[in-house]
């Protein structure tokens, strides 16, 4: 391997590994790992999937690779020797920007597994140039602005295909560029991502994120999720849509052409899963491209329809796209007969207006469309699937249940744990050999341990290192400091009110309230909030402004911050996931039961030992019911009383407010003078307004139950031992949250790939 790398440097910059920058040093990384892929074959089986989606959160693939090529502990002894750093060199890779959230890192997890299990899988998604935004805190604000991430060289390789895609006005050439996607120790596939020569960075406004929205030949595939406020923004985004599943249409039915397979049997061959409702078009794109082949239509629609599978990720209506008419007109007026001629197939099976593909205002509901023209319709979490089941598509299971299926999300246990947790992987490895590495759910003999004190006390020293890691790194990164003898309570993921971060800072302004009356925490808390709030989302954007002036006023007081402190991360992403993670004592996870379908940060969390604190909700029920009821903190009202307070619009956020006082004195404390004296009283008293008047997400109707059960979990947290088994519990426990799982039953219920 030190030939090889010494040639590369050599070649690259007539340097060798002892007089080599880490710059140099990376590049020459990029290119042996990019040789050794070469070497491998890509995987083939009867039936290609395609997974099509708006989002890859893939993170940095440096160190991933070198795991899955089998090779990372001999690069990584290799530069030791020569007085080099494995994770210096990684500072210099750029962590790609295209995704947002657990969606995306979802998918990113599933190419993983895809390869790893040997099945025929290409992610296709598009090549955003700024990627989502990048964020910054000004002023106790997050500002958007925009993520250059694409270095030169990079892992994209450009494949000089490209492709015609056809809108109303003109027709644009793509430009493909593919990712290798390796699996563990063996399995090679692509992830194609598209592009357009023509757009341009420069049409952006400074280093923030506007730019003229109309026009598409330069701003098409600058970012992921552009604002779609205006009418403007949403034909961008249906530009951005077409794009991306037009090129797919035409990437796969060049590859069946050149397989020689006959398109009539497209669906033996090739299965697409649409993931979420951005790619939906991909359906009357098909149909219009086989039809364009001389298939007739009824034949086509059925080829389609046993090619296309859908997932369903949340029940939040602004998840569910219903794109008007006339906008599809404008971009894809091509498509319009091939959707009205669906239409009318579903008017004539069913007169129910909730399954129309086409609604009384004429708007084209998206999922609609996928559940009635593709052959499988899956959520992402037991209840979830349920909740789909039951009431949210209750109409469509009553037309289809063959097609529902249920398929709780998994992570890659690669990054999650081989990758950003090698002590504790390693320690694990001492203990049980290293066959969970293929086997995830071979964690489970780890429970043989669970008296032994030796053991106990051994994960208690790894997580005070992981610890100690991260106080580093934020020292490095954002100037921070945090004390790793506190406990580490954290949250992770996409601001949104139903994740309820906002609950997560009314305990912390209860305890400030409580502190300054004299009660003192044991051990302090670090409370570690990561989140980035949707542009246009006012009221997310004022809960970061709340949760940073609240970090302040603890900072600035003497005794508040003896016992708590309030770090919110700036720019959450999976990068500083991987030390987040391991560093994690409780992990957040209390969205309004009933709304987070899965989540999948808790299972990261708890594959590192951390305890959960959480609601009845997504796959917190399955954790729930694997650790038992000793190793999870549950509070919080069902999903069904939620539903049911939904049904009967009795939750009243008022009434919690002005009966309670100590909901009041939490509540209250948001735009109090002391916030005002830091932040901006308008956002304050809008959040303050908004949690005692409406509290959509009833923030206060979970609150008291929310305190007690924290306070319980801080009071445990002080007896070691007991904590430790409760955390080797939650590491034994999580190998059914392996995506290695999760994807052999997408492949023995949907793809059928072999
Ligand atoms: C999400 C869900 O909110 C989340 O609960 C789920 O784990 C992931 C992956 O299935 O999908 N839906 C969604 O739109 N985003 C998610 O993270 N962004």
């Amino acid at each position: 391997m030190l030939t090889k790398l010494n040639n590369l440097l050599q070649l690259q910059f007539k340097k060798n590994i002892d007089t080599c920058t880490n710059e140099e040093l990376y590049i020459a990384l990029l290119m042996l790992v990019k040789s050794l892929s070469n070497n491998r074959t890509v995987t083939v089986t009867k039936r290609k999937l395609y997974y099509i989606s708006a989002e890859f959160l893939i993170g940095k693939l440096l160190s991933n690779n070198l795991i899955n090529l089998g090779i990372y502990d001999e690069i990584n002894d290799l530069l030791k020797k020569h007085g080099k750093n494995l994770t210096d060199i990684e500072e210099i890779e750029l962590e790609p920007s295209l995704g947002n959230g657990g969606l995306g890192r979802l998918a990113a997890c599933f190419l993983d597994s895809i390869a790893t299990l040997e099945l025929s899988g290409d992610g296709v998604g598009l090549n955003y140039h700024l990627g989502l935004f990048k964020q910054k805190f000004e002023n106790h604000l997050q500002k958007e602005t925009k993520n250059e991430w694409i270095q030169n060289p990079s892992w994209l390789n450009d494949t000089k295909i490209g492709f015609d895609v056809q809108f109303k006005d003109f027709t644009l050439h793509s430009h493909l560029y593919d990712i290798d996607v390796l699996g563990y120790n063996h399995g090679l596939n692509k992830l194609h991502l598209f592009d357009l020569d023509s757009v341009d960075e420069n049409i952006v406004q400074g280093d923030g994120i506007s730019f003229d929205l109309t026009d598409i030949k330069r701003n098409l595939t600058l970012f992921l999720y552009p604002d779609d406020s205006t009418r403007e923004g949403q034909i961008l985004r249906i530009y951005q849509q077409y794009f991306m599943v037009s090129n797919a249409a035409q990437l796969i039915l060049m590859e069946e052409k050149a397989k020689g397979h006959d398109l009539r049997k497209l669906h033996e061959y090739v299965c697409v899963q649409i993931n979420d409702t951005h790619p939906s078009l991909v359906i009357p794109e098909l149909i219009w491209r086989l039809t364009n082949e001389g298939i007739n239509f009824d034949e086509a629609v059925h080829i389609v329809t046993n090619t296309c599978a859908y997932t369903n990720h949340t029940i939040l209506a602004e998840a569910l796209e219903k794109w008007p008419m006339d906008y599809l007109q404008q971009v894809v007026p091509h498509l319009i007969p091939i959707i009205q001629k669906l239409n009318d197939i579903v008017a004539q099976k069913s007169d129910n207006e909730q399954v129309q593909i086409i609604d009384k205002e004429n708007r084209v509901h998206m999922a609609n469309m996928d559940i009635h023209f593709g052959y499988s319709i899956n959520g992402v979490a037991s209840l979830h699937t349920d909740i789909l089941k039951q009431s949210e598509l209750h109409s469509f299971y009553e037309l289809y249940p063959e097609k529902f299926n249920n398929k709780t999300n998994g992570i890659t246990f690669r990054r999650w744990l081989i990758h950003c947790n090698h002590e504790l992987s390693q320690y694990i490895t001492s203990l049980i050999g290293d066959d969970f590495k293929q086997d995830a759910m071979k964690l489970e003999n780890l429970m043989q341990f669970i008296n032994d004190e030796k053991v106990l006390n051994h994960l208690l020293q790894i997580k005070m290192n992981s610890k100690k890691d991260l106080a580093t790194y934020l020292k490095h990164t954002m100037n921070v400091t945090i004390n790793p003898d506190s406990i580490f309570d954290i949250q992770i993921k996409r601001l949104h009110e139903y994740k309820r971060q906002q609950m997560n800072l009314l305990y912390i302004t209860h305890l400030i309230l409580r502190i300054r009356q004299g009660y003192r925490p044991t051990t302090p808390i670090t409370f570690l909030f990561g989140a980035k709030a949707a542009p246009a989302y006012v009221i997310a954007k004022d809960i970061i402004h709340a949760i940073l002036c609240v970090q302040e006023i603890i900072a600035n007081d003497p005794v508040l911050s003896k016992y708590i402190q309030v770090v919110m991360i700036e720019n959450y992403n999976v990068t500083n996931a991987e030390k987040l993670i391991p560093a994690c004592d409780i992990s957040e996870q209390i969205s309004l039961a009933s709304k987070e379908a899965s989540g999948t940060g808790n299972m990261k969390m708890m594959l590192n030992g951390a305890v959960t604190i959480g609601t009845e909700d997504g796959a917190n029920v399955e954790i729930h019911e694997l650790v038992g009821d000793d190793n999870i903190y549950i509070f919080g009202e069902s999903s069904s009383n939620v539903i049911n307070h939904y049904a009967n619009h009795d939750y009243n956020a008022n009434a919690y407010y002005t009966n309670d006082n100590e909901i009041k004195a939490a509540v209250d404390f948001i735009n109090s003078p002391e916030m005002a004296a830091i932040g901006q009283i308008d956002n304050l008293n809008r959040l303050h307004h908004e949690l005692c008047t409406k509290d959509w997400f009833m923030t206060l109707l979970d609150l008291k139950s929310y305190i007690q059960t924290k306070d319980k979990a801080f009071a445990d947290y002080e007896d070691r031992l007991k904590w430790a088994k409760m955390s080797l519990t939650n590491i034994a426990k999580a190998g059914y949250f392996s995506s290695d799982r999760t994807i052999s039953e997408y492949n023995h219920d949907i793809w059928k790939l072999n």
